[in-house]
């Protein structure tokens, strides 16, 4: 089973890329964003709760994602290794993960960290507010709050997996081909 943590700062294309590598290595895909942002669409309590700190460039609780993750994990039994976009997010769900993963007798294989500088994160984000509809994506006061999250919060989840040799870094920059070479050439390693 191959278990793999796309990993980076809002924008750096972990969305993009999870698209191409499910598709080709057939992994399930769990985007904690996909699944907040489906909850919102549905009106749900979780996502009416949710919404409010998303607006805000704030991270959603702990307790919250690792809830969502929980329960994706029980319902696909099946599956042949899972792709992590967005989740861990901070050292607590990282080590809930750890936990969920080793109750089913897996673990993380490789954290792939796709580095991207900071003027370009919010180049993207800003475009892609203009059409997305996002109301984290609307503002560059809220895209800078969400790379300050990423920096106080999510950088040290990088720590957390290089402790154990799990972490890989990416280029994140240049096309989105070139970019999902270099990864599925981290991923061909692994699965050998
Ligand atoms: P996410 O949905 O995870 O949002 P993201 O970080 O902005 O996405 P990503 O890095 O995937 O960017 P993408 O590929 O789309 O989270 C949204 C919010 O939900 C968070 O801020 C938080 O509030 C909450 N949340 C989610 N998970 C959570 C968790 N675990 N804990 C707590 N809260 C959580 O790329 C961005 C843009 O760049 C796109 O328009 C794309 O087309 C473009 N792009 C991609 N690659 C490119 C390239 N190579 N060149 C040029 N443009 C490129």
């Amino acid at each position: 089973m191959v278990n793999l943590i796309l990993f980076g700062p809002p924008g750096s294309g972990k969305g993009t890329q999870s698209a191409n590598i499910i598709e080709k290595y057939g992994l399930l895909h769990l985007s904690t964003g996909d699944l907040l942002r489906s909850e919102i669409a549905e009106k749900t309590p979780l996502g009416t709760e949710a919404q409010k700190f998303i607006d805000q460039g704030l991270l959603v609780p702990d307790e919250v994602v690792i809830g969502m993750i929980s329960t994706k994990l029980d319902a696909n039994p099946e599956a042949r290794g899972f792709i992590f976009d967005g989740f861990p997010r901070t050292t607590v769900q990282a080590e809930a993960l750890d936990k969920l993963l080793s109750l089913k007798k897996t673990g993380i294989s490789v954290v792939l960290s796709l580095e991207v500088p900071e003027d370009e994160l919010v180049r993207r984000l800003l475009d892609r507010g203009l059409t997305s509809g996002r109301s984290d994506d609307a503002s560059e006061d809220v895209v800078k709050k969400r790379i300050v999250e990423y920096h106080n919060k999510t950088a040290p989840v990088a720590d957390h997996y290089a402790k154990f040799g799990k972490l890989k870094k990416v280029k994140g920059e240049g096309t989105i081909e070139n970019i999902f070479e270099l990864l599925s050439k981290e991923i061909e390693e692994l699965m050998g």
